[in-house]
């Protein structure tokens, strides 16, 4: 495939390339359009959203976009979330309320597919960000439910994260606490307008008291979404960690982190298909399969054993 006009275009900031290019990522035909555009690239601030399902993420991206829109700021939107109102089971109300967004120029709205993506859902979110940044786009918000282990990695594309929490968590916070507490810069609790949010943010206070302490203490805000109260104590909070950042040297170390996850994925992803495209190896695999299946010798010992030689080949060619 030329993906010339497609690369053209996304350095144009044309919508429809823009969406072509981000399908090609999703299907993992990203080399030659990242290689295209990397140059253009790491200009963009990206801040990760995540939290329990139902939190009111999409709510409080859509209106961190109205906020930094009003900044004359250009906002990339990447969904990772099956049932966002985002992707394809949108709810109505939340489109016409928040239409808006869906039509301004300005904003860029995808929601990534997240079963399938080759490579991964954090390689192809990854690359849909590159793809936001050099497309010209200045806030880049990443939306994904925190649930899980490819979610934490997912988030992790993004140099700030804020963790949206609400009232009542109770045990839930406990549950959730190893997997999105260490990632929180930022901490939202939302749905505010509801009973606990006090007691909440209080435990939540109490937690961070518990952690490690590194020189930034993440700030805990209270917000509205519904309402777009709060709002603006999140954007402080949020420019707050970027200057952060910028100072003594985080957010280098940090960056660094990102770049060695994401080699680190490719290579993998690289070495995968190298094993499963080698004509050569397939006798090999056939006989590897066999001495496990006859439990000849177990599965650690032929891995290793096929791995070596992969390697040796490799080095050889
Ligand atoms: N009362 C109240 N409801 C809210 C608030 N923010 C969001 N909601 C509602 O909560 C519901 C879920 O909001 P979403 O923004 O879709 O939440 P989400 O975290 O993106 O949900 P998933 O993507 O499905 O995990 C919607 O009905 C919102 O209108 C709030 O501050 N107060
Ligand atoms: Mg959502």
């Amino acid at each position: 495939m030329n993906f010339e006009p497609i690369i053209r275009g996304v350095l144009a900031g044309d919508g429809r390339h823009i969406g072509r290019a981000i399908s090609a990522v999703e299907r993992g035909e990203s080399s030659e359009i990242l290689r295209a555009l990397f140059e253009r690239t790491g200009r963009a601030r990206v801040i990760g959203i995540t939290g329990p399902p139902g939190a009111g993420k999409s709510t409080l991206v859509q209106r961190l976009a109205q906020s930094y829109r009003r900044r004359q700021k250009r906002v990339g939107i990447v969904a990772v979330d099956p049932s966002s109102p985002f992707s394809g089971g949108a709810i109505l109300g939340d489109r016409i309320r928040m239409s808006e967004i869906y039509t301004d120029p300005g904003v860029f709205i995808r929601s990534m597919a997240t079963r399938g993506a080759l490579g991964g859902l954090a390689r192809a979110t990854a690359d849909a960000v590159d793809v936001l940044d050099a497309a010209g786009y200045e806030v880049i918000l990443i939306e994904t439910v925190g649930v899980g282990q490819d979610e934490v990695e997912v988030v992790q594309a993004a140099e700030t994260v804020a963790v949206v929490l609400v009232p009542g968590l109770g045990d839930d916070i406990q549950a959730i606490k190893a997997g999105i507490l260490e990632i929180g810069d930022v901490f939202v609790v939302n749905k505010a307008d509801r009973e606990g949010a006090d007691r909440t943010a209080a435990e939540l206070a109490m937690m961070l008291d518990l952690s490690p302490h590194s020189p930034w203490r993440p700030p805990i805000v209270r917000t509205v979404a519904t309402r777009g109260k709060g709002i603006e104590e999140v954007v402080a909070a949020l420019e707050a960690h970027a200057v952060h950042l910028a100072s003594g040297g985080e957010g280098a170390r940090r960056r660094e982190k990102r770049i060695r996850a994401r080699l680190l994925a490719l290579l993998a992803e690289r070495f995968r298909r190298t094993v499963e495209t080698r004509p050569s190896e397939r006798e090999d695999w056939k006989e590897a399969v066999r001495r496990v299946r006859d439990r000849e010798e177990d599965p650690y010992s032929v891995a290793s054993r096929l791995f070596d030689r992969l390697v040796r080949e490799t080095v050889e060619r």
